[in-house]
């Protein structure tokens, strides 16, 4: 499954998985993989991090496009021995258009590499797994004369009443000039019109406008979603199409408020880490939808993809359980010298380019992330943070943008994001009590910062246990003692009305690079609110009790 609803009507497409790709690593005797899969998940490559190539064949003839949704973490991608792709970042979609094949079977080759050296400055040793293969879903498409590249829609709201927004990328693929016709219909009323004629290899960006008076506006309580498609047709014949589906609804800021639809929210979230024990990051849709039922039902209104963009198909499902998103470009505490690495700001460029190319139409996407932890204290990070959060805004002025900083008495870029957002971790890395903590560092920012006044989250906040460790002493990595330490930071921050909302860190326990973190028992982070099977620790029932308690607006 590509994503949780079908994307094409007209245009052939094709999931390249249910039969077994040949996968083949230096050394090692040639296997058999299901694709998408994490190659540390078959016998013998459980500590794998090098090379492997997988191949597999297609029938086909003409032009084709390939999409990769996720390779971990550089792919180079051959066609009948012919390099069509090169990719960066397990995290990020990519594609391949290829014409002029002759009619027959024809060989795909996917070359992985997940190794860590100065070529990779994002993937790195570090707090999460970066696992290796092929790790979401790959299309296969069948394309023509010319084909939608994109739609992006924005929700405008006119007198009240839901306007669509929408803008269709058109490409020729040929080299003569081609005649089109383009139609667009929201839930299978049509809306627009137009005749195009494009030159040969020709780009161009089809605007309409239109009113949806009878569109729901997307919310917690409704996630009224629409299907948006585009049509071409050439001659009167239907040549391609492009379904998206989309929700009427606005995010802003107002003061300290975060606004959904003109509403204040209180964001009740967690971080969630695309991590499970049997499929390590290529979680099956099936066990992502359990995931975000276990988020309702701990009363979250939001979740966190810490720390780097998710597989699209969660993002659809969020789309449809009226979850509110903070996505974020791939980074996580990058010291300075690793954000000087020469691959550094184009590797970041590429993702946040790419996250927000391909995940523009989620309504529940409400914030871009970036840069958790990096290095907002000094003058050359600022520099970092100022082109990325610049970045953003030129991609998207319809949304949120953030960094979650660690840098308390030293953060030198509050005046950049939207929303200051800050981890914190009172009653575990240091023994402060949370509500002194939480009351110390808002005081700071509202006195002594450039980020007084706006909007403020907690990005992370928690404590570890170890599933199955009781102790009446409520000893550190006990059950007991993530449940009282969870209790009171939570209790602070959502008691704190000058807080718009909180991010559990973490949803779930997680495997760690083993070459990063000795310290972290079982080679895991164990902040979990459940433990990597999503069994539940002590502290759920308390989790539950205080987001349920509270209303998603405040
Ligand atoms: C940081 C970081 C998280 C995780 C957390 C922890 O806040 O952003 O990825 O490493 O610390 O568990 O200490």
């Amino acid at each position: 499954m590509i994503r949780m609803f079908d994307t094409h009507r007209i245009r052939a497409q094709q999931e390249l998985t249910g039969s077994l790709w040949n996968f083949a690593v230096p050394g090692f005797p040639a296997q058999k993989v299901l694709v998408p899969s994490c190659w540390e998940m078959y016998p013998g490559f459980e500590n794998h991090r090098g090379t492997a190539v997988y191949s597999t064949t297609f029938r086909a003839a003409g032009t084709i496009r390939l999409e990769f949704k996720g390779v971990s973490h550089t792919a180079q991608i051959f066609v009948d021995h012919t390099l069509v792709a090169e990719h960066y970042n397990a995290f990020t979609p990519f594609d391949a258009v290829v014409k002029d094949l002759a009619a027959g079977e024809h060989l795909l080759e996917v070359h992985v590499d997940n190794s860590f050296s100065e070529a990779s400055a994002l993937h790195i040793p570090n707090d999460y797994m970066t696992y290796g293969g092929i790790n979401r879903p790959v299309a296969l498409e069948q394309l023509q004369t010319a084909y939608i590249k994109h739609i992006r829609f924005d929700c405008v709201f006119k007198d009240g009443v839901p306007c669509a927004h929408v803008r269709v990328l058109v490409c020729n693929l040929t080299d003569t000039c081609q005649e089109l016709g383009i139609s667009e219909s929201i839930s299978d009323t049509l809306h627009f019109t137009d005749a195009v004629t494009l030159q040969p290899n020709e780009e161009r960006e089809i605007t309409a406008e239109f009113e949806c008076p009878e569109a729901r506006a997307w919310c917690f309580e409704d996630p009224a979603l629409y299907f948006l498609c585009a049509e071409l047709t050439q001659n009167g014949r239907p040549i391609d199409d492009l379904i998206e589906r989309v929700g009427f609804r606005t995010i802003g800021m107002d003061g300290r408020n975060i606004l959904l639809n003109g509403r204040a929210v209180r964001i009740k979230g967690l971080c969630r880490h695309e991590e499970h024990p049997q499929y390590g990051c290529a979680i099956p849709p099936e066990a992502m939808a359990c995931d975000l039922a276990i988020l309702r039902d701990l009363g979250a209104n939001s979740v966190r993809t810490s720390h780097y963009p998710n597989d699209e198909r969660f993002l659809d499902l969020c789309d449809e359980y009226g979850l509110l998103v903070w996505e974020e470009s791939h980074a996580r505490a990058l010291e300075e010298d690793q954000m000087k690495n020469p691959n550094f700001d184009r590797q970041s460029a590429d993702c946040i380019r790419e996250m927000i190319e391909n995940h523009y139409n989620h309504p529940s996407i409400y914030l871009w992330g970036i840069l958790n932890e990096c290095m907002s204290q000094s003058e050359f990070g600022r520099t970092c943070y100022e082109k990325q959060l610049a970045q953003i805004r030129s991609m998207d002025h319809t949304r949120l943008c953030s960094f979650a900083s660690c840098m308390f008495f030293n953060d030198i870029c509050l005046d950049l994001p939207d929303v200051v957002s800050y981890n914190i971790y009172p009653q575990w890395y240091h023994d402060t009590p949370s509500r002194e903590y939480l009351d110390s560092l808002y005081n700071w920012i509202q006195h002594d910062t450039a980020g007084a006044g706006k909007p403020f989250l907690i990005s992370e906040v928690g404590a570890g246990a170890i599933y199955g460790f009781r102790s009446p002493a409520h000893v550190k990595w006990s059950e007991e003692y993530q449940q009282d330490a969870l209790f009171d930071q939570l209790d602070a921050i959502l008691s704190k009305p000058e807080c718009s909302g909180v991010y559990i860190w973490q949803f779930c326990d997680g495997r760690v690079c083993p070459e990063w973190f000795a310290k972290r028992p079982r080679s895991m982070n164990n902040k979990g609110v459940v433990d990597e099977y999503r069994r539940p620790k002590l502290c759920y029932s308390t989790v539950k009790q205080l987001f349920t308690a509270l209303e998603n607006y405040r």
